[in-house]
């Protein structure tokens, strides 16, 4: 009866992704799904973001959050729209949740969502929101072993940005061993390599995303 009720939330969650898939297609805008750990950085990298994607596109974004704004709060310096979910304890977004935040944005408007997910490594790789591709965010001082220990989010990720390199020589992370992990879940996966506090590393990933959104 459990595993019912459980199928059920994920076959419905299913169904409204697709429903929203269909919508962002019938725009024309794309979303991913940046999807981390509380604190690799993905508010910090989509500070280094946005402003590049900004150059040549219509940008807006959806925070995901268990409680506070404070990431929206960080991102309103771009004068972009920025909807904000709490999910009031919640550990990832869903569906439904974004097709309500559909309804607060003008998507005719827009070329790309960015979705910043709630920090976690296993709950929201299990909700499809309808994006086109999800993107992981690891950061050095988590560990390399992260990969093998939560396969599904790196199996999935069209790319993993490795952050807080600035970090590396502090930590006892073996990025041999990180890429071989990486590899071996998803061959085809972008790797990059960034310190989204100093700037550095992003460029190629900034190139790499901006080649990816306009075709
Ligand atoms: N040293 C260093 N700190 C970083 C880097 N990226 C983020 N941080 C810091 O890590 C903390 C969490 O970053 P944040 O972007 O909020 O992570 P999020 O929770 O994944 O959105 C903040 O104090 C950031 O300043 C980085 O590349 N290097
Ligand atoms: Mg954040």
């Amino acid at each position: 009866m459990e595993i019912k009720v459980l199928k059920n939330v994920l076959d419905k969650n299913k169904d409204q992704a697709e429903e929203n898939r269909n919508l962002l297609d019938e725009h024309n805008v794309k979303m991913l799904n940046f999807i981390s750990s509380p604190g690799a950085g993905k508010t910090s990298l989509l500070e280094q973001t946005i402003p590049e994607l900004q150059k040549t596109m219509k940008v807006a974004v959806i925070e995901g959050d268990a409680y506070t704004s404070r990431d929206a709060e960080r991102l309103q310096k771009f004068g972009i729209p920025i909807v904000q979910i709490n999910t009031e304890g919640a550990c990832h977004l869903d569906s439904n949740s974004i097709r309500n935040a559909f309804r607060q944005l003008d998507l005719q408007s827009l070329d790309v969502i960015l979705v910043e997910n709630v920090g976690n490594l296993i709950c929201p790789t299990g909700f499809d929101l309808g994006e086109g591709y999800c993107i992981a965010v690891l950061s050095t001082t988590e560990g390399d072993d992260k990969p093998s220990k939560y396969p599904m989010l790196f199996r999935k990720a069209k790319a993993v940005v490795l952050n807080k390199m600035d970090l590396l020589s502090y930590t006892s992370f073996e990025k041999d061993n990180f890429v071989k992990d990486i590899y071996e879940l998803n061959p085809q996966v972008q790797l990059f390599e960034t310190s989204a506090t100093q700037g550095t590393g992003t460029g190629e990933w900034n190139t790499w995303l901006n080649r990816m959104l306009s075709v």
